[in-house]
């Protein structure tokens, strides 16, 4: 998983309004339609409605390369964005969770140097954001490519974040193949998902063969130069979780729109709504505010 960095969220928040107009115009949804799509949530005015009674709280994390500049900030505002009632704690670590719970925070979001997740304490659940930003990007391909099902669909990059885009494509029945520049790494997925899932997917040779026969594209890589101009054509659609992104320039330019990058909205927006769903589906187990050990 790449490391982001201050420059790469730096002004996330200050133009999300704008960033959801896009969203509008490239998938027809925003930024909570497509979370509701990646959560399977069907009734996004539901959602809407339920958003401000369900506080959250953003954690500050300061362990290994410690805290990165501007991002519990960025996920906090863009959690705002959506109409959750989100705020980020003062402290940090395991006093940022405690304060946290004794705000009572339904959902509690943070991220250290190898994962980045929301809590669910009162139900005991977490939401993952590899697993969350690769629904939130399959839902917008879906999107811009009008369905998926029965459609050839390319995954570039077999990580995390590539791993489960497979599962979120293989829900929405696509015709999946994979490629990785460690062949192995695509092998080992595809016999991975014939175990967990018994499916088949199919293991691209190369990425250059790949990109010349397939038009949909969730291109998951840490690379920069992945997709080139040449690789794209009318009918292609790009959605682009991976950072930095792996579509050039000049490809942009070509696919005018067809394509979908951020370094963190969609991907929280995913986790956002899930966690939502979550609460929704296991309403509270017990008194939210009482807590053990409480000064008299
Ligand atoms: C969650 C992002 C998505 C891509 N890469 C992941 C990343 O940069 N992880 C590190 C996040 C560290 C956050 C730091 C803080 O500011 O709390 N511990």
């Amino acid at each position: 998983m790449t490391r982001l960095t201050t420059d790469d969220i730096q002004d996330v928040r200050f133009e999300l309004n704008a960033y959801d107009r896009h969203l509008v115009s490239v998938t027809g949804q925003s930024l909570l339609g497509i979370g509701a799509s990646a959560a399977g949530v069907r009734d996004v005015g539901q959602l809407r409605d339920a958003a401000p009674s369900i506080p959250m709280a953003v954690v500050p994390i300061r362990s290994g390369l410690g805290v990165i500049t501007g991002f519990v900030e960025t996920v906090c505002g863009i959690l705002v964005h959506m109409g959750f009632d989100a705020s980020v704690t003062v402290n940090s670590d395991v006093s940022g969770f405690a304060e946290a719970i004794e705000r009572g925070a339904q959902v509690i979001l943070a991220a250290d140097d190898d994962r980045f997740v929301a809590f669910c304490p009162r139900q005991g659940k977490t939401v993952d954001n590899s697993r969350a930003t690769a629904s939130g990007f399959v839902a917008g391909l879906d999107r811009m490519a009008g369905g998926l099902a029965g459609k050839d669909v390319l995954v570039i990059g077999c990580g995390p974040v590539g791993r489960w885009a497979v599962e979120a494509l293989l829900k929405r029945k696509a015709r999946v193949s994979v490629v990785d520049q460690v062949t192995a790494k695509a092998a080992d997925l595809a016999r991975w998902i014939q175990r967990a899932y018994h499916s088949t997917i199919r293991v691209a040779s190369d990425t250059e063969t790949a990109l010349a026969t397939h038009q949909l594209i969730v291109e998951a890589t840490n690379a920069a130069d992945v997709v080139h101009a040449r690789h794209v054509t009318a009918d292609t659609r790009i959605a682009a979780p991976g950072m930095p992104c792996g579509v050039t320039p000049r490809a942009r330019k070509k696919l005018a729109g067809r394509i979908l990058h951020d370094p963190l909205p969609i991907g929280v927006a995913a986790m956002a709504c899930q966690a939502a769903r979550i609460i929704a589906e296991q309403p509270l187990s017990s008194n939210p505010t009482a807590h053990d050990g409480e000064s008299e």
